[in-house]
């Protein structure tokens, strides 16, 4: 196991990844930007570098800066939590050349995942349902109508180098196609340095599904089941879950194995999420791998028990997955609210300033994950998102009023957050009873959303 390991991250999940290690008696060297000198994170770790000034984009995204913080604090590899660099292929493979393993994939399977378009084709060999769409890129307008004709409208154009709801757009006919491709590939020119666009057709109302896998360097790969990501705002996750509600068993078991068969196929390992959009006659599609550990993983940890940070290290150290498929079983549910400093009344605004007063909810089956304190001022210069509240019950009905009790609990003073909003959510009948797609947000609050 490694001795020394450097957390290139700040937040909550930086204080995850140096929890972790310290319960497996691994030293921790963090970083931080000028803006978190004195945050708790650094307290906690063994020793912790200066890497630059507020901006991500001159501390925590500067590999040069990253790397020196690693060479200094002499660990053995990297851990990039989420965010940051941590689909970052190029970074991956300076963490190589400098002997320093990162705790995440390889940046080849990094590499071919990230981009879009190769990871449907990966999904295609490996035999797990894609959209509907065009076999590879698009070159033209001419092309893309072609496509079009044969999946019929709605179709969505997306970027190849995007993802996260970056860089997609809707099209109705073939007057707003053509004149949508051109602009596409413009944006993700623009945006990604790469214009390579390909066309899905448009799946109305989905649900987001998405699998939890971890692969180890011996040919194992496993799935941790599933998680219902379908509350969202504007590309947003807001409340996730897991099991997925009403998810037919059939259904369920076929999305998790082709998760595996994709990340098999892919030569993928450690964790990682395969997304997925279930329509609402229950047939699901291949959408993206994010190639990380995810913001939302602590409600896969809370219903199969395993800590997925301390799996992904001992993978990462070349230990074997300790279990068999047939060993992870799902116990209960679990809910995690985000909750982030934005004013649902001025349209999600973010809200820094400082915590003046926070009392953090307890009991059974609560738990928060966050980096706030009294005192703490919550930077512009970083998302909004202070911390995240999980519950773990044994069925949603109770989950449901454990998370409304434990978010009444939680007092933030002085700055705003977005708890009155996952208690409107909470309290909605729709959400109750599972009856929600992609769009209840924007639908049932469409001021903004
Ligand atoms: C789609 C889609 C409908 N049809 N692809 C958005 C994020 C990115 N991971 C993929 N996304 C979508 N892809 C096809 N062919 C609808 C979405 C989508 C969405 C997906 C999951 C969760 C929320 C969403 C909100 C809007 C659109």
């Amino acid at each position: 196991m490694f001795k020394r390991i450097l957390v290139a991250n700040r937040g909550e999940i930086a204080l995850r990844v140096i929890r972790a290690c310290r319960e497996m008696g691994i030293e921790t060297v963090a970083i931080f930007s000028e803006a978190d000198r004195g945050a708790q994170y650094l307290e906690l770790a063994d020793e912790a570098y200066c890497v630059g000034p507020a901006r991500s984009a001159d501390s925590y995204l500067k590999i040069d800066r990253v790397i020196s913080a690693a060479e200094i604090g002499n660990v053995q590899a990297i851990h990039p939590g989420y965010g940051f660099l941590s689909e970052n292929a190029h970074f991956n493979e300076v963490c190589r050349s400098c002997n320093i393993d990162f705790i995440g994939p390889s940046p080849e399977a990094m590499r071919r995942l990230g981009d879009k378009n190769e990871a449907r084709g990966l999904a295609r060999e490996a035999q797990v349902p894609t959209v509907p769409g065009s076999e590879g890129l698009i070159a033209d307008e001419r092309q893309a109508v072609s496509v079009a004709h044969e999946i019929g409208f709605p179709v969505l154009i997306k970027a190849s180098a995007g993802g996260g709801g970056r860089g997609m757009r809707v099209a109705l006919n073939d007057l707003a196609l053509k004149s949508a491709v051109q602009q596409a590939q413009a944006e993700a020119e623009a945006a990604f340095g790469d214009a390579s666009i390909y066309l899905e057709k448009y799946i109305e109302h989905p649900r987001h599904i998405e699998v939890q896998i971890i692969a180890d360097h011996h040919g194992n790969a496993v799935h941790l089941w599933e998680r219902d990501c379908t509350m969202q705002r504007r590309h947003q996750k807001v409340i996730e879950e897991s099991p997925g509600a009403h998810l037919d068993a059939q259904v369920r078991k076929n999305i998790c194995e082709s998760a595996v068969r994709l990340i098999k196929t892919a030569g993928y390992t450690n964790a990682g999420t395969v997304e997925f959009i279930v329509d609402r006659r229950g047939n699901f599609y291949f959408i993206e791998v994010n190639a990380r550990i995810q913001v939302e993983h602590p409600v896969t940890e809370m219903v199969t028990g395993i800590d997925l940070i301390k799996a992904q290290l001992r993978v990462a150290a070349g230990e074997p997955l300790p279990w068999r498929q047939d060993e992870i079983a799902v116990s209960g549910v679990a809910l995690e609210c985000r909750i982030n400093a934005e004013d649902p009344a001025r349209n999600f605004q973010p809200s820094p300033g400082k915590i003046e007063r926070l009392i953090v909810p307890g009991g059974f089956g609560v738990r928060f994950d966050s980096h706030a304190h009294m005192g703490y001022t919550v930077s512009p210069n970083y998302d909004s998102m202070i911390g995240k509240l999980i519950v773990h019950q044994p069925t949603r009905a109770d989950a449901i009023r454990s998370m409304q009790r434990a978010l009444s609990e939680l007092r933030i003073e002085g700055i705003k957050t977005t708890v009155p909003r996952l208690l409107d959510i909470l309290s909605h009948s729709a959400f109750v009873d599972g009856q929600v797609d992609t769009t209840f947000i924007e639908r049932t609050w469409p001021v903004g959303g």
